[in-house]
């Protein structure tokens, strides 16, 4: 299990964020008490016509590919205190250790990264074929990374190093036309007087009214970021309690930035822009909605001396082929050290994912979704025009075979080439051939060069790819059992999975949503029906009801709680489901929900009955 920020502040459905997120309740004046209800929200982009957020969101969605970059003062401690290991990320050691306001800022005169060289970092997103970059302005722990003329607790006044590495990075970053952007922390300030803090204040210096922080510290900071710097992303994050005042103050400045793009973590149900799955990749995206997937290259945002848990560049270009197949963008972190050095494993990580964005990048940059929920290889799916793009993995042994595309393809090419040539010049690409068997299955042939991360091949159609995708029909397993997960479900209304092929369903925050499956019986019988869910305390006592082809099946649940949402039990219900031979569509239906969310749930499985 990965070691990090608290499972609670990790990307939870938003109206659990809002209400899991720790309030510094015990530590405020009683006038601080945030209204019960959150208040109608202030959407800085409300009013946009459809076209206008369009046009603002356009790099965006053709840039997939950024770096995220914590680099604060925790470096210096570098997850050590005292002598000892502090567990979670490395930017939360002030947190995890409850340091003492005092204790932590002694730290800030010693934080000198001389070695910081915002050339050489914009030059190792560029090399990686990262489109942004967005950087920690201000996290957690209240230090500011540029000289803020609000709060004194920051780069310029508070330690030797004089320079500006928001003003230096900004500028390296636009000579080489990646996008500049900036993360804040709004609510969370564990130095300034009133800031949040996840678990509550451990130091009296801490206390005083959040509204009255967001007032004096958070709102200037971030009108100094967005007039001094202005980045084309704002990265919101904790929200903790935001009044609808504290939205109007954060905001404010929006006018002057009227391209800016911000995600959903401002906060008071605020949507933002972007969806923000952390740590994981969302089985089936987020449809109709921007999102990128923020993740660490090894377990901690910020500098870790002993966290060499790097991934390997393969998994990391083959995550970004899959959030890209998802229709998303891959927020990519390095945490650089106390020195302002960028660690040589992600350095070295990032110059391989580039290399292959180098050689494949055209079926990446500016591409949608792809048209397929499952595919009959290992690898994905992607779409720009007329082309229909295939990453293939694993070359399948029978060979590479496509059903259901309705479209007839014009050419077959691999992508692989070292230098960018006009599509048009297609015969300065290696050819493919495609056969299309009686049942109107595509056999591709196998270009002269697989590679092993991916191979990544160009179907060029005649049209846009038109794919009519068998439905999946879940058959039974070897010893008749269904096993019916996430992935393979169909999700009404605001459900979203998470976690990859094995991930869950969650964000079930609204009753009227329901989910099903179709399954092939392949004869009659009677079967057990067993949950494979989480439900955090306080979200349990939801009831739900089993029907199968529109009917009720007369099974019922109420779901317990569990330890957390990350903890996952079994849950059988009383009763068998009869299934007649042949198709059906189960569907899991809620009836009544008297907390925040009736729960996640990974799978649903039908174990059969012995006949008696
Ligand atoms: O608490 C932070 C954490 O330190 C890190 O900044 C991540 C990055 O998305 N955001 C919060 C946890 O969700």
């Amino acid at each position: 299990m990965m070691k990090s920020t608290p499972r609670a502040l990790l990307i939870a459905p938003l109206a659990m964020a809002l209400s899991l997120a720790p309030t510094h309740a015990q530590t405020a004046a009683p006038a601080a008490q945030a209204p019960a209800q959150p208040l109608p929200s202030v959407d800085p982009h409300a009013n946009e016509t459809k076209a206008q957020r369009d046009a603002r969101l356009k790099w965006f969605r053709e840039a997939r590919f950024g770096m995220f970059i914590h680099w604060g003062l925790y470096a210096v401690p570098a997850g050590e205190w005292n002598g000892q290991p502090v567990g979670n990320g490395g930017e939360w050691i002030m947190n995890s250790a409850k340091i003492p306001v005092a204790d932590y800022a002694a730290l800030a005169p010693q934080f000198n990264p001389t070695k910081f060289d915002a050339e050489a970092w914009a030059q190792i997103a560029q090399d990686a074929g990262m489109r942004y970059l967005v950087i920690t302005a201000k996290h957690h722990d209240g230090f500011a990374m540029f000289p803020s003329q609000a709060g004194g607790f920051n780069i310029g006044a508070s330690t030797p190093f004089k320079r500006d590495p928001l003003a230096e990075l900004s500028a390296a970053c636009r000579k080489r036309g990646i996008k500049f952007g900036v993360y804040y922390s709004q609510a969370q300030d564990w130095h300034q007087p009133g800031g949040a803090a996840y678990g509550g204040h451990w130091d009296k210096a801490q206390d005083g009214d959040l509204h009255a922080y967001v007032r004096a510290v958070a709102a200037p900071q971030v009108r100094e970021l967005l007039t001094t710097y202005k980045p084309a992303v704002l990265w919101w994050d904790t929200p903790v309690e935001m009044s609808r005042e504290d939205i109007q103050a954060l905001t404010a400045a929006f006018a002057q930035r009227p391209d800016l793009i911000a995600n959903n973590r401002l906060g008071n149900g605020v949507k933002g822009d972007t969806e923000t799955p952390e740590q994981f990749i969302p089985a089936q995206g987020f449809p109709g909605r921007d999102w990128e997937t923020c993740m660490t290259i090894n377990d901690t945002w910020g500098f870790k001396k002993d966290d060499t848990n790097f991934k390997s560049s393969e998994s990391l270009t083959r995550n970004l082929i899959d959030i890209a197949s998802k229709g998303g963008n891959y927020l990519l972190n390095v945490g650089p050290d106390a020195t302002g050095t960028i660690p040589p494993p992600e350095a070295e990580r990032l110059r391989e994912v580039g290399a292959w964005l180098k050689r494949n990048g055209a079926s990446i940059y500016a591409t949608t979704a792809s048209p397929y929920k499952r595919l009959p290889f290992e690898g994905r799916a992607t779409v720009k025009g007329n082309t229909l793009y295939l990453n293939v993995f694993k070359w399948p042994e029978g060979g590479l075979t496509l059903s259901g595309l309705q479209t007839p393809v014009r050419l077959a090419r691999a992508v692989d080439n070292t230098e960018a040539v006009p599509v048009r010049s297609a015969n300065r690409f290696e050819k493919l051939s495609v056969r299309k068997d009686a049942a109107g299955t595509l056999h591709i042939s196998k270009p002269s060069k697989l590679d092993a991360v991916s191979t990544a091949i160009a179907l060029e159609l005649t049209g846009p790819p038109q794919v009519l995708e068998p439905e999946t029909l879940l058959a039974p397993q070897p010893d008749g059992s269904f096993k019916l997960g996430a992935i393979d479900a169909t999700l009404q209304g605001s459900l979203k999975t998470e976690g990859g092929d094995k991930g869950n369903i969650g964000f079930w925050t609204d009753a009227a949503d329901a989910v099903s499956w179709k399954v092939a019986a392949p004869a009659a019988g009677k079967y057990l029906v067993l949950l494979d869910y989480s439900c955090e305390p306080g979200s349990q006592g939801s009831t739900f009801g089993i029907e199968v082809d529109g009917g009720d099946s007369g099974l019922r649940g109420t779901v317990p709680a569990t330890a957390s949402w990350s903890d996952y039990k079994t849950m059988t219900l009383d009763g068998t489901l009869a299934l007649s031979a042949g198709k059906h569509t189960l569907r899991l239906k809620p009836l009544a929900k008297p907390g925040l969310a009736v729960m996640n749930l990974r799978s649903l499985s039908l174990t059969p009955q012995k006949a008696q």
